[in-house]
């Protein structure tokens, strides 16, 4: 479904066309009716020939509703430009071709009306103005097609144009993330609040739970229209009515968004592109009072130039906009920014950032994700995706890391592991970055919650108190010095082997092992303490727990008085 915006200056025939497109004036209120002006915005809808619907978007042309008219062409797939043949090209004629041109609107053409109440002559001069103004923008290859309703010539043929156009018009894409400008707000009667809008982005579905911006309000879909019709999912490009359950009616109003819980960042300083229109005379600073259109809303805000002071008519820079209050906004958006104490059209442009992270004398705004990622080093892969609209595959974890951080960190936390020596570092205390690091950390192992070089994660052999064991295999010092969870852990890993308070080195429990075999080949009968003590030239003190640990080893075994060889004795050396 395509939504399309009429546009041209005030009485050249919007309203009317669109009346005689669809059967529905689109003209609501009565004193729009007694004036013959269209005062605020009008919607209606119909099928094309081919059977394709479409919904207008009626846009009032006088001036002083201007803001009305840029409320209504935020989400727009199309425009429907409106140039009376008798009156030519005018001041809202050129403002509205401007506007629609800073709000990316890419697509449309050009009904030329009222051509019965003028000669042949006058109609074919207007065309020709008509199609000089439109020279470079993007309704310079728009169709013109010569209208006039009240004597019925040319609205099918205007139809069949509109459908060739909406056949080449791309509807809104689908990205999983609803968004709604508020157009209107209303009470309906026994159903409560009922906000009207473009939704644009992702599916609404009843019984969803969205918030509104603004004012973060929590609420639910109760129920759904499209064209007055109730359907329980409206598409992205549809004009909907949503009921809604949790907000006050006269808490929203126009230009407030309902989105998908979540899915976007609240921004309330936004850098942003801003061409500033050639016909301007004066530049554009921070002096001044801007007022910013961006979706159904005006918002006033505070701007300041990027890289310089002032940007010159017709040139293009970039800007810094302090918003009033946080709006769903993601790079690619679109803005009209005007100046209200002269009541004009400054320029507009694009987002390029919604929550720029360097100061205003440093930033470089881009579109670019990458400069997102560089900017912050580190970023959530969802919240990178809230920042850009783009979902990036995370580097490590859930997050993306700009390649200099990446590589810092992996280096950092190398050199952590490094220096905890052979104890390790307790996972528990790492953050969750680190953590993250940890899985693509090469030359590490983790091992009952402890990272550790793996490189030398034989560093223990080399530990002083083994070094210290080896030396007095069977007289061994005791670990004096030694701080105690680093005993524990060469105790744990079997570098140390303790028994009975007393501590050795693996190569003394197994040249023990050696020799009492030495001397079970001699004597098969058994072996004397005493003997063995002698054997390895040691006291009591050290023999006992040896032996002990070479008994739970199975290497020898108690029988009476003396030990015998057991199943894992080995060979003697
Ligand atoms: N003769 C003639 N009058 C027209 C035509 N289109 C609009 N009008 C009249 O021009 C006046 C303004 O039309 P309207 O649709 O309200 O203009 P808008 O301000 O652009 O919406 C009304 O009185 C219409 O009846 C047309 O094609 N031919
Ligand atoms: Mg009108």
């Amino acid at each position: 479904m395509h939504v399309v915006a009429t546009a041209g200056h005030v009485d050249h025939g919007k309203s009317t066309l669109v009346l005689a497109l669809t059967g529905m004036d689109p003209d609501r209120f009565t004193e729009e009716k007694e004036r013959g002006l269209t005062i605020d915005l009008g919607f209606a809808w119909t099928d094309l020939p081919s059977g394709r619907p479409v919904a207008f978007v009626d846009v009032p042309g006088h001036v002083r509703f201007i803001k009305n008219m840029l409320a209504g062409v935020g989400a727009v797939d199309a425009c429907l430009f409106v140039v009376a043949a008798g009156e030519g090209w005018k001041p809202q004629s050129e403002e509205h071709l401007r506007i629609l041109e800073l709000l990316g609107i890419g697509h449309g053409l050009v009904a030329l009306t009222k051509v019965a109440t003028v000669d042949a002559e006058t109609r074919d001069l207007t065309h020709m103005e008509v199609a000089d103004h439109v020279r470079g923008s993007f309704l310079e290859e728009a169709e013109i097609v010569e209208v006039d309703a009240p004597a019925g010539t040319g609205v099918d043929g205007l139809r069949d144009a509109l459908d060739r156009l909406l056949a080449s018009t791309p509807t809104a894409t689908d990205t999983g993330r609803p968004r709604l400008w508020v157009d209107r707000s209303f009470a309906a009667r026994g159903s409560g609040t009922v906000v009207t809008g473009t939704l644009t982005g992702g599916v609404v579905t009843e019984g969803d739970e969205l918030v509104l911006l603004p004012n973060r309000a929590g609420v639910r879909v109760r129920s759904l229209q499209t064209h007055r019709r109730r359907v329980t999912r409206a598409v992205p490009g549809s004009r909907v009515a949503v009921n809604l359950v949790g907000v006050a009616h006269h808490d929203v109003e126009r230009g407030h968004a309902l989105v998908g819980p979540h899915q976007w960042h609240e921004a309330t300083t936004v850098d942003a592109s801003l061409q500033v229109l050639g016909g301007l005379d004066h530049q554009v600073s921070r002096r001044g009072a801007y007022v910013a259109y961006v979706g159904s809303g005006e918002h006033p805000v505070r701007l300041r130039v990027l890289g310089t002071t002032a940007i010159d008519p017709g040139g293009r820079g970039n800007v810094r906009l302090h918003l009033p209050g946080p709006l769903p906004l993601v790079p690619g958006d679109r803005y009209v920014l005007r100046e209200t104490g002269r009541a004009e059209t400054v320029g507009g442009g694009e987002v390029l950032d919604v929550d720029p992270v360097l100061a205003a004398a440093r930033a470089k705004p881009s579109r670019s994700v990458d400069r997102v990622v560089d900017e912050r080093r580190w970023v959530r892969a969802d919240d990178l995706e809230r920042l850009t609209g783009e979902r990036r595959a995370p580097t490590v974890g859930e997050w993306v890391v700009a390649p200099d951080a990446l590589a810092a960190g992996l280096a950092r936390l190398a050199e952590l592991v490094a220096a905890a020596g052979p104890l390790g570092v307790d996972v528990a205390t790492l953050d969750d970055r680190d953590r993250a690091l940890l899985a693509v950390l090469d030359g590490v192992e983790v091992d009952a919650g402890r990272v550790r070089s793996a490189v030398v994660s034989d560093p223990l052999a080399a530990h002083p108190y083994v070094t210290a064991l080896d030396a007095e295999p069977f007289t061994p010092p005791p670990p004096d010095g030694v701080p105690r969870p680093e005993l524990r852990e060469l105790v744990r890993r079997g570098i140390v082997v303790e028994q009975d308070g007393v501590w050795f080195s693996p190569t003394a429990v197994d040249r023990a092992a050696r020799t009492v075999a030495g001397l079970l080949r001699e004597r098969p009968e058994g072996v004397t303490v005493a003997q063995i003590r002698d054997a390895l030239g040691t006291t009591r003190k050290f023999v006992l727990p040896l032996l002990a640990v070479l008994d739970a080893r199975g290497m020898t075994r108690r029988r009476g008085d003396v030990r015998v060889g057991g199943p894992r004795l080995p060979e003697p050396g």
